[in-house]
């Protein structure tokens, strides 16, 4: 085609991949195949002809007899597939395949991109509030997600519902899981948001998220009745973020069913930049005794963590103000006052 410029461009890579594909990834291509050529242009990028310079398309690279051949991925970057995956050369490009609980990421066409894992497990977590000890923000990156024993991580209904994760230094982000909770209410999470951003959230008095972390990565749709209960809302995003805090908000406004809890969340990525967890980061939020109904008339946590609540821990004292564990004085600390506890 003509541009107007007067530049020739000739794409002449996509057919070539399809008539290539079976074969040896050592070979050349036919005739300049798998070539972007500028015939009168000042691309100089790799490789030149006649009339101009020319690059391989993605996955091929120049021959010394100035033909494309395919780049074997899989030897040239033994660990181009990542966590748990496996590299099958494809001519042109390569393939993966992801094992274990890792998760596709980055591909571009005929570039399988690479396998990630949940970078969020076991990383510092925060919470708007938590309804108890056993079911604070650290119950969200557990890493466990079985329907009838992960603990939950519950809220308070505190109006501002939200989590956020310390991902230890920047990361390449390519998707979210959100694991509702599975025993029941989970209507309760819509109109959600995710956010990223490089910007500390710690503190449970802080309510508009939108101003740390500009950038809205996932807004829960329709339907208005809200995520299923026991749903997986898996988020995968177009292209990759760079973050280190991701954020998750919700925003139900129905009275009484604002509370945000959760199984888990996971974050796919790899870490880009990584950077020293400071120990003030293992502050956690307010604790109120654990209410008495959590869940009937929307209220509080579910069966899984009331189970564990009541194996764990003494029933709540009817003092309305227990002297506080040492973790709930890390918790109180820096003069937050704790949420009221929900009826
Ligand atoms: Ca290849």
């Amino acid at each position: 085609m003509e541009s107007s410029s007067g530049r020739r461009l000739m794409l002449q890579g996509r057919r070539a991949a399809d008539d290539n594909a079976q074969s040896s990834s050592s070979s050349p291509t036919r005739g300049g195949l798998h070539q972007v050529c500028v015939v009168s242009g000042a691309d100089t990028s790799s490789g030149s002809s006649s009339s101009g310079s020319c690059k391989c398309a993605p996955g091929m690279q120049m021959a010394p007899n100035s033909t494309c051949v395919d780049v074997n991925e899989c030897e040239a970057s033994p660990d181009i597939c990542g966590v748990s995956g496996t590299c099958t050369n494809t001519a042109p490009g390569y393939a993966c395949a992801c094992g274990g609980a890792s998760v596709l990421a980055e591909a571009d066409g005929v570039l399988g991109g690479t396998c990630v894992g949940n970078i969020a497990a076991g990383r510092p977590a925060y919470a708007s509030s938590s309804a108890s000890e056993d079911s604070g923000p650290d119950k969200a990156v557990d890493g466990l997600t079985d329907a009838t024993a992960a603990p939950l991580f519950h809220t308070l209904l505190d109006g501002r519902t939200w989590i956020s994760l310390d991902l230890g230094g920047v990361a390449r982000i390519s998707r979210f899981r959100i694991w509702n909770r599975a025993d029941c209410c989970g209507y309760r999470l819509r109109d959600a948001e995710l956010r990223v951003g490089n910007t500390s959230l710690t503190s449970p008095s802080t309510t508009n998220l939108s101003a740390i972390f500009p950038t809205l990565v996932w807004k829960q749709q329709p339907p208005a009745t809200g995520a299923a209960t026991g749903e997986v809302l898996d988020v995968a995003l177009e292209q990759p973020v760079a973050a280190r805090w991701v954020t998750l908000q919700n925003f139900n406004s129905r009275s009484g069913d604002g509370y945000l809890a959760l199984r888990e969340l996971q974050v796919f990525g790899r870490l880009i930049i990584s950077q020293p967890i400071a120990q003030a980061s293992k502050r956690q939020p307010p604790v109120m005794p654990v209410p008495e109904n959590t869940d009937g008339g929307g209220s509080g946590a579910g069966a899984a963590g009331k189970k564990k609540r009541r194996s764990k821990s003494p029933s709540p004292s009817p003092n309305p103000s227990p002297s506080p564990s040492p973790n709930a004085r890390k918790r109180t600390r820096g003069g937050v006052p704790p949420s009221p506890a929900p009826t």
